[in-house]
């Protein structure tokens, strides 16, 4: 869409559709240059809504006929809709032939073609870019496809459902014929037709049921689909056994594409993946990646109930299916991870990528809420703020009301709205009513506000002991800033899971004033006021709070703990999640008061010997040590101080990691002996907790030669990236010489090129890392622009783009906020090239400016120019427009 057709859409204008679609019989003549799609339409007046014109949306199409009972009407084109004036009253068929252009299709939505096969992508608005149709969530039509194709070039023809036909035609051509039972709104349409193979693998589910799964991929990739598969089929086990809700179709496939925008997309029986969330084998993908492509085939998978049985009504009800199947799939990730401990490590990745993308948001121009109010374009809106904060809302429903409430609640709200198009608000009634008297259903509508107000509110608690009582008063505050469009925000529902400790690090009763006897040694209680107090009894001495176990809600606590209650906490609190974010909290302290004194940092022994108390750790896991010894990244720095010098933030972490590296030289040694994996590979989070404390051993020890000039670690870890029999420790050993600047990492850099050239997904990961690399003299920008120029370098594909470029503007904030304003400059000009091709993931670099306002001089007004210059495109997609007009307001 182009500036000019660009409108502000509101929530509260939502209306009903003035025709409902029933059945559409769609026939696709499949040609890269020039689709033909015929759409044979059954539609019905919508009886609520008074009588008018019949008004389709579409996008860049080319419209060959209309006929309506099989006679021509006449219409009219108005911007992105076709308007027919004289529509009779009673059901009728339309029928609309139109062609379109897969292969100029470069923005990646509607039917387009990669590799010489064609996709689809439909969600949010693409099936107008497919052909002219009521494209709103709302409408729910039964598909039939008929696909045609030259046969040789296109031997797979796949859409939705289950197969009815299939054969030869005239000329070399063949047809699939599909059938979808299940009604469904046009964003969960999806065609595939290609050169493509399948694994294959038949389950039988609790019902006795036979289903046949299939994931598609390309020729010489199949072998990187084992993990994808046992991962769907855990999938499936895991949702029948947690939540009783059964594969619903004969057969499911997935399919892999290496253009996409995204991860992936639910069609119904018919997800299509961006190959990098799907393929995995242990000499090309990490620890990480299989992790992440376990996490994404779940969340697809159980998008089938939670967004495709049950769907939204409208778009700003995004969050309703997206939220609750992020929760769902971190449910599925912990359950699949095994004990308490592989547990929390779970939910400390969740909350450090919450913290690194959604709290920024949340103060940031684009700050949106839950359920956004108004958006000009609906892809700017697959934000962390619906994702992440989205599932940490509905965590909260489950916190308030325990598991069996929320399984309870889960089921009344597919016995209420199976098959309906709905809203947060059907999610919460049916949550509520299936848990009367709970602490959610007491306080609804308070709780909703959560849907309602953007920011990410503030807690502060304050305890006070009293001895000669023995009672201690923690008293809570909340308070939410101010966002945009939102000054003034009203107390939010607060579930704040804690304990107590004593001073030795023992779990204390928690009796409240006024119970009989103690409930326990952790407890949730409920903030919903703007400040409360809550009085703990029969305490013999002051208590050490741990408070906001397992991150309850998604907020910001300051919990004024000193030095010596976070170092109670980090050796002894029940709670592994808030164990982590002591040793977080410390360094955070440390790193925070160098910034803000302008002096450089000198970290202290106590410090220090917390974290070698923790990294020798006798019975603390490898996954946990890990995390625990990792300094918080820059960005999640930036967003605790009001003015931002990315620079001074970057000296004073590097400076920490590098006395960290030296002062623990001996002990990183040693971890780095303990963790190493004798025998084959397995992603198992033992394993792979292993392999990631022997990386941050091995990246300590070579970036601790760097400053002795010690020529051992750098030999040895160019030795195990050359030997390594894994991807996580080959990319872990380049990673430790490519970020120490060490003098092995050009050969190291070269001779990955080498041995990966033909693998695409690799050399993201090669490009990735130079993107990222923290910056030295200017060094890491200068190679950024240098490998804009790679030969293997492209914008057109969306993860190449963010390989290297996001790779540099969102995720390395030293090489990018220069003093002289390259980086903003660099940032600008990419953006408009991007915007030409595909606005989606253009409009994702642009929002790497979000934040601008908070940045010191100069480079806050080196910023604005660079918006500026940005927002001066007279034709800028509208995907992009509305990021650069919101960070200018
Ligand atoms: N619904 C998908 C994500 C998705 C959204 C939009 C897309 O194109 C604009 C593609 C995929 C999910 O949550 O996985
Ligand atoms: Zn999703």
């Amino acid at each position: 869409m182009r500036e000019g057709t660009a409108t502000l859409i509101r929530r509260e204008d939502y209306c009903a559709p003035a025709f409902w679609i029933r059945t559409v019989d769609l026939t696709f003549d499949l040609d890269p240059a020039k689709t033909l799609v015929t759409s044979k339409m059954q539609l019905e007046r919508n009886a609520a809504v008074a009588h008018g014109a019949l008004r389709l949306h579409g996008e860049e199409l080319n419209v060959l006929r209309v006929l309506i009972n099989g006679e021509s009407v006449s219409f009219r084109q108005e911007g992105h809709e076709l308007i027919i004036d004289n529509v009779p009253d009673a059901d009728f068929a339309l029928e609309i032939r139109n062609t379109c252009a897969p292969d100029k299709n470069t923005a990646l939505s509607g039917l387009y073609t990669s590799g010489g096969s064609f996709f689809t992508q439909c969600e949010a608005e693409g099936f107008r870019r497919i052909t002219y149709f009521l494209d709103r969530p709302d409408v729910m039509a039964i598909y039939t496809v008929l696909l045609r194709a030259d046969k040789a070039k296109f031997p797979v023809l796949l859409s939705n459902g289950n197969l009815l036909d299939s054969g030869d035609l005239d000329n070399g051509r063949h047809f699939a014929k599909w059938h979808d039972p299940f009604p469904k709104p046009s964003y969960l349409f999806a065609l595939v037709a290609g050169d493509l193979v399948a694994r294959e693998q038949r389950v039988r589910t609790r019902a006795g049921k036979d289903h046949l799964l299939q994931v598609f991929v390309r020729r010489g990739d199949l072998e990187k689909t084992e993990h994808a598969m046992n991962s769907l089929i855990a999938s499936i086990v895991w949702d029948e056994a947690r939540f009783g809700l059964p594969l619903d179709l004969e057969r499911f496939m997935v399919v892999g594409v290496s253009d996409f925008n995204m991860g992936a997309m639910e069609n119904k029986g018919l997800n299509i993946f961006n190959t990098s969330a799907l393929l995995a084998s242990p000499a090309t993908a990490t620890d990480a990646d299989f992790a992440r492509i376990e996490s994404i085939v779940a969340h697809e998978y159980f998008h089938n109930w939670t967004g495709n049985r049950v769907t939204c009504r409208d778009w700003f009800q995004l969050s309703l299916k997206e939220g609750l199947t992020v929760f769902r799939d971190q449910e599925f990730s912990m359950d699949m991870a095994g004990g308490a401990s592989a547990r929390a490590v779970c939910r400390i990745q969740d909350v450090r990528a919450l913290r690194a993308s959604q709290f920024p948001e949340d103060s940031g121009a684009m700050a949106h809420p839950v359920r956004p109010d108004t958006f000009v374009e609906i892809n700017n809106f697959y934000t962390p703020t619906v994702y992440e904060k989205g599932s940490e809302v509905v965590r909260m429903y489950q916190t308030l009301v325990g598991r069996a409430g929320f399984e309870k609640g889960l089921k009344l709200y597919f016995e209420r709205h199976d098959g309906q198009a709905v809203t947060c608000d059907d999610f919460a009634a049916a949550i509520a009513a299936a848990n009367p008297g709970s602490a959610l259903s007491t306080r609804l509508d308070n709780f909703k506000r959560w849907y309602s107000q953007a920011g990410t509110p503030r807690v502060q608690a304050r305890g006070v002991y009293d001895a000669a009582a023995q009672t201690y008063t923690l008293t809570l505050k909340q308070h939410n800033p101010a966002t945009p469009g939102q000054e003034h925000k009203l107390p939010q529902v607060i579930p704040v899971a804690l304990g107590l400790l004593s001073a030795e690090g023992q779990a204390l009763p928690l009796q409240l004033q006024g119970e009989d006897q103690a409930a326990g040694l952790e407890r949730v209680i409920v903030l919903d006021e703007a400040e409360q107090s809550f009085v703990f009894t029969n305490l013999a001495s002051q208590p050490v709070p741990s408070l906001l176990r397992g991150f309850s809600a998604p907020v910001v606590l300051d919990d004024g703990l000193s030095d010596a209650d976070l170092l109670v906490l980090l050796q002894h609190d029940a709670d592994a999640f808030n164990r982590w974010e002591a040793s977080q909290r410390l360094a955070l302290n440390r790193i925070l008061a160098a910034v803000r004194s302008g002096s450089a940092l000198q970290l202290d022994s106590a410090f220090i010997e917390a974290m070698r108390a923790v990294l020798r750790h006798p019975e603390l896991d490898a996954a946990f040590k890990d995390l625990a010894l990792t300094l918080p990244g820059e960005g999640y720095i930036a967003e605790q101080l009001e003015v931002v010098d990315p620079q001074a933030i970057h000296a004073a972490v590097e400076a920490a990691r590098s006395q960290l590296a030296q002062a623990l030289r001996e002990d990183w040694i040693e971890a780095f002996e303990a963790n190493q994996i004798q025998g084959g590979y397995t992603p198992d989070p033992v394993s792979s907790g292993k392999r990631a404390l022997a990386n941050l051993a091995l990246s300590m020890l070579v970036l601790d030669a760097a400053r002795s000039g010690d020529t051992v670690w750098p030999g040895r870890a160019y030795q195990r990236f050359k030997d390594a029999g894994n991807m996580t420790e080959r990319l872990g050993a380049l990673s430790a010489l490519v970020n120490a600047h060490a003098e092995l990492a050009e050969p190291a850099l070269a001779r990955f090129h080498e041995l990966f050239k033909d693998d695409a997904l690799v050399i993201d990961k090669w490009f990735a890392l130079q993107g990222r690399t923290p910056e030295l003299d200017g060094k890491s920008f200068a190679r950024v622009k240098q490998l804009t120029q790679h030969p293997d370098f492209t914008l057109k594909n969306p993860n190449r783009a963010r390989s290297l470029i996001s790779s540099l503007c969102m995720f390395n904030p030293a090489a990018f906020h220069r003093a002289d304003a390259a980086g903003y400059v660099f940032w600008a000009e990419q953006v408009l090239a991007l915007d030409a091709i595909n606005p989606q993931i253009a409009s994702r670099l642009a929002r790497a400016m979000d934040r601008w306002t908070t940045l010191a001089q100069p480079y806050r007004s080196a910023a604005l120019e660079a918006i500026r210059r940005v927002a001066a495109k007279p034709d800028l997609s509208s995907d992009v427009r509305e990021v650069i007009d919101r960070a200018l307001e």
